[in-house]
């Protein structure tokens, strides 16, 4: 086994990167990251909060870096603005099945599922391939954004998207990371629009692309553990 790289830190976004979206890690990604982080140190940069984080892949042992509230960041004038329109925009929404929690306030963002966040795995895995037919989230997305100019909307999963303000997308954690000279992160959203595009296009990174928790595996293997 190498020693040890110091300087060396390797981010990983979580969900279609180190495991099926909001499933638990295997035992193989388990061991393999053990077996990773004795070679470089690691971080994860999810879009969801850490609890589903912990509940994927048990508890971490790390420093965790939550961000000022919308709330506060928006007011409650503003606030209410984005969610009156985005609830309008959802009753107007022509799917074939809505169920509730449409809106979800999280730690630093508000996530938007058109679905309802409370559906079955059977719904969430059919709206992903609604989506991809209909484009229903793009669609969506696009007039927020014309809309809402000063948020960012991000679609990181398969049932809905982030809403955050400008600059709280994953590069937010670079600013905590001035010790390590070697930043890479792995992430399967890295094309403009998907939630990893910001932190894989940052010149503070080594950006990798990957497909799946196997790639991600496959690709770390040749750079980290060869
Ligand atoms: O980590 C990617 C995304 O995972 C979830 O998305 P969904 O429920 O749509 O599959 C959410 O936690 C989302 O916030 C996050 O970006």
């Amino acid at each position: 086994m190498a020693a040890k790289k110091p300087g060396v830190i390797v981010l990983f976004d979580v969900d279609d990167t180190l495991t099926a979206p909001r499933k638990e890690a295997t035992q193989e990604m388990l061991d393999f990251i053990q077996k990773l982080r004795k070679v470089v140190t690691i971080g994860l940069v999810g879009g969801s909060d850490l609890n589903k984080i912990s509940e994927q892949l048990g508890k971490t042992d790390g420093k965790s870096i939550g961000i000022q509230s919308m709330k506060l960041f928006l007011g409650e004038d503003k606030l209410k603005e984005l969610i009156n329109f985005t609830l309008h925009y959802i009753a107007d929404l022509d799917i074939p099945i809505k169920r509730g929690t449409f809106i979800e306030f999280r730690n630093g963002m508000i996530n938007v599922s058109p679905i309802g966040r409370n559906c079955s795995q059977e719904e969430r895995d059919e709206f992903e391939r609604y989506d991809k037919v209909h484009n229903i989230r793009p669609k969506m997305v696009a007039e927020l954004r014309v809309r809402f100019a000063h948020l960012t909307f991000s679609i990181g999963g398969q049932i809905s998207f982030d809403v955050f303000p400008k600059g709280w997308d994953k590069t937010y954690c670079l600013q905590y990371l001035e010790d390590f000279n070697e930043i890479h992160f792995f992430g399967d959203k890295t094309y403009e629009g998907g939630n990893d595009y910001e932190i894989y296009e940052s010149p503070k990174t080594i950006g990798h692309s990957v497909t799946s928790p196997e790639d991600t595996m496959a690709q770390c293997k040749a750079l980290f553990l060869s």
